[in-house]
């Protein structure tokens, strides 16, 4: 059509030859093209099948590697989940060898003293304390109180006063930030034998501080020292992880207490009447009797403090 349109009216047979011989040149052009195209699309198709297979492959390789990488992964997991409950089973003994170091003369009189005393060999009081002027701030009896709680009720405290208690830590910060306390702590095995700890000058921070275990004076008593570790720690309960660990002691040994990583004590833990323990969860004193025996959960605990007489 466009032809036409610039064709001479006049001219029109010779037009119309130009313009066939116009097209016939445009069809062999046209031809000519096509024929290129077609060569052209062959090569491609070759080269796509060329590119598919290779990729095929690819697919086979990166399929294996797949399998490997997931086989490693899964090797890793289980290995990880083995350390995982080593690390557990040995959290509390953390600091075992360093206490099993032989101990010196001065110790070895002092439990050796300790030991031969009427009040170690199964009774039931502290016969050299009266405890009449003690404020009670903690107390396990038995299991029908839970100690396994938030930081709510560890701050407010709960339990009764007579019997399984505790104080509320806002009210530790409180007496303890007035004047100078000290701390008595009353221990009783399953088979009746009985043990203390009494530090000169207890003190626990604000709610700021998490209740930080600020300050606990000179140790003594017969059930050997297992707060001194938790010094300078902060409180930790099951909604709150305040401890030095990776993971949540609280969560995973129970109770609320000053968790280290995680310590040598935990008065709060899982009451279990027969005395046993499993996976330290109990009432736990480790260094009772040096023994550290973490089979043993205890079945009375309670701490007292009261105002530092001069
Ligand atoms: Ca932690």
């Amino acid at each position: 059509m466009t032809i036409f349109n610039f064709c001479n009216f006049q001219l029109l047979d010779a037009c119309i030859s130009s313009c066939n011989n116009y097209c016939y040149s445009i069809d062999e052009m046209k031809d000519n093209q096509i024929k290129q195209l077609r060569k052209e699309q062959k090569i491609l198709s070759e080269r796509i099948d060329q590119l598919t297979s290779t990729n095929t492959e690819k697919d086979v390789k990166t399929q294996g590697r797949t399998d490997e990488m997931e086989t490693v992964t899964e090797n890793i997991s289980a290995q990880s989940e083995e350390e995982d409950t080593e690390m557990e089973s040995l959290k509390f003994k953390l600091v075992d060898d360093q206490l099993k170091e032989p101990i010196d003369d001065d110790d070895q009189q002092e439990l050796a003293h300790s030991e031969s005393t009427e009040y170690n060999e199964y009774s039931t009081e502290t016969p050299e304390i009266d405890t009449s002027d003690w404020i009670v701030v903690q107390r396990r009896i038995d299991n029908t109180v839970d100690f396994q709680r938030n930081w709510k009720d560890y701050k407010r405290g709960f339990g009764n006063p007579n019997g399984n208690y505790f104080i509320g830590l806002e009210n530790l910060y409180l007496l303890t930030k007035a004047k100078r306390y000290e701390l008595l702590i009353e221990l009783r095995d399953v088979n009746g034998a009985t043990g203390y700890a009494r530090y000169d000058n207890f003190a626990v921070g604000s709610e700021i501080e998490d209740y930080t275990l600020n300050s606990l004076g000179a140790y003594s008593g017969t059930a050997g020292d297992s707060l001194s570790a938790h010094l300078n720690m902060k409180f930790s309960t099951i909604d709150r992880d305040n401890d030095i660990w990776e993971r949540s002691c609280s969560s995973i040994y129970n109770g609320g207490w000053w968790f280290s990583n995680c310590g040598h004590s935990s008065l709060n833990g899982i009451f279990n009447s027969g005395g046993g323990d499993k996976g330290l969860i109990g009432i736990l004193w480790g260094s009772w009797k040096r023994s550290w025996d973490w089979n043993i959960s205890l079945i009375y605990s309670k701490m007292m403090i009261r105002p530092k007489m001069s």
